[in-house]
């Protein structure tokens, strides 16, 4: 039976979604197997920067992952992304003037400044439910949503003295989407979102579900830890917010989306995402009203599938709304850029979270446009839902 958690859980979950709004040349061998490290394993990349604010029994987890030999020296499924300078950020091109505030670059799009990034490899696909499988067998790893929730991270989200809950309301759980009844705020996440147990990437409905047949659909209910360990194993990494960002646009320059500037609202649907009244109806005029298989809709310039919905996408970045301001007061060009040392929010500076990308099929113009190539989304670390997949890249040599 799929049970609700409810008071404390919901309070937290919704202070998650509400709480605002370089190094260079760095081994990642305290997630590598140093004894197997190759050209494939060195990244640019620092995959822990920040570490004092992860939790150390999901990095212990992801530090006995062994690197796969093989698959950490093939490339199949992944597209050569050409390096480049990029102006990083919202747009707002001509003709969009008047559409919804939401639908806009929000403050942390903002401002609009340079990025060069350098040659990089990247997943054609987020990563599948049989991709993940592979990993899963292959190492026994246990994703965050499989594990009890861990009291000591999650009292960190809520305000101090709140009692801890009874040990039935902290077992194994994910966050799934529901549609509310139009007299319920769509303002409390609570609402739409629930923490249900027994639901994880095995199960992604609840006990009883599976994901037999869902073979080439999107791994979801991962975490960040979930989606490093895989990485570890295939030898690759997470992108950077700004790689992602790079890849997203497919190689045009100043566009709203990554198929240029053509709206959502028309007949030609271009992504996974929401049509009719978010959060309570879904006309699903696109053909799939949650996840789609990988490929259902035509890839980006660069030959990316679903960099704009379907599911959101870990990158490897902590989240900061104050980054691009930072970014832009250092100079012209920022190479590289790996994120802030440590995140920052304005209203909960006590969660750091990850940055997401690409949105979701939940996402629509009234609610948070996650479809829009600089949209910036974020969520904690440790933090699983129906709506929240991933894909990997790796350095392409010098
Ligand atoms: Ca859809
Ligand atoms: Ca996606």
């Amino acid at each position: 039976m799929i049970r609700t958690l409810k008071g404390v859980i919901y309070l937290a979950v919704t202070l998650i979604f509400f709480a605002s709004c370089k190094e260079k040349n760095v081994e990642i061998s305290t997630v590598s197997n140093d004894e197997s490290l190759s050209c494939s394993s060195i990244s640019r990349v620092n995959m822990l920067v920040g570490k004092q604010d992860l939790n150390p029994t999901y990095l212990a987890a992801i530090e006995a992952i062994a690197t796969d030999p093989e698959k950490s020296q093939s490339l199949e499924g992944m597209v050569k992304i050409p390096g480049g300078v990029f102006e990083m950020g919202g747009d707002i091109p001509i003709g969009f003037e008047d559409m919804p505030e939401t639908a806009l670059p929000q403050g942390d799009e903002l401002p609009k400044h340079s990025v060069q990034v350098s040659d990089f490899w990247m997943d054609e696909h987020e990563v599948t439910n049989a991709e993940f499988k592979r990993f899963v067998d292959a190492t026994g790893y246990i994703t965050v949503a499989e594990r009890p929730i861990d009291w000591e991270e999650m009292k960190k989200q809520l305000p101090l003295g709140t009692p801890k809950p009874p040990d039935e309301n902290l077992q194994p759980a994910s966050l799934v989407f529901h549609y509310p009844p139009k007299s319920a705020s769509r303002d409390n996440l609570g609402n739409w979102w629930s923490f249900q147990q027994g639901v994880n990437w095995r199960q992604p409905e609840g006990p009883g579900s599976s994901i037999e047949g869902l073979d080439h659909y999107p791994v979801v209910h991962v975490s960040w830890y979930d989606a490093v360990a895989y990485a570890k194993w295939a030898g690759k990494r997470l992108p950077t917010e700004a790689e992602w960002e790079y890849a997203m646009r497919g190689g045009l320059h100043n566009s709203m989306y990554p198929w240029g500037n053509e709206k959502t609202d028309g007949t030609t649907h271009y992504a996974n995402h929401l049509q009719g009244e978010f959060p309570y109806t879904n006309t699903v005029d696109d053909g799939f009203e949650r996840t789609a298989p990988i490929r259902s809709f035509p890839p980006n310039g660069y030959g990316l599938y679903d960099m704009a919905g379907n599911v959101w996408e870990w990158t490897n970045d902590w989240y900061s709304g104050k980054y691009y301001y930072e970014l832009s007061q250092q100079g012209e060009v920022t190479l590289n850029p790996e994120g802030p040392t440590e995140g920052f929010e304005l209203y909960n500076n006590e969660e750091k979270k990850k940055s997401i990308r690409g949105g979701s099929f939940l996402c629509h113009d009234n609610w948070c446009s996650g479809y829009r190539n600089a949209r910036r989304m974020r969520n904690t670390p440790d933090t699983s839902m129906e709506h929240i997949g991933f894909r990997c890249v790796r350095d392409a040599p010098e």
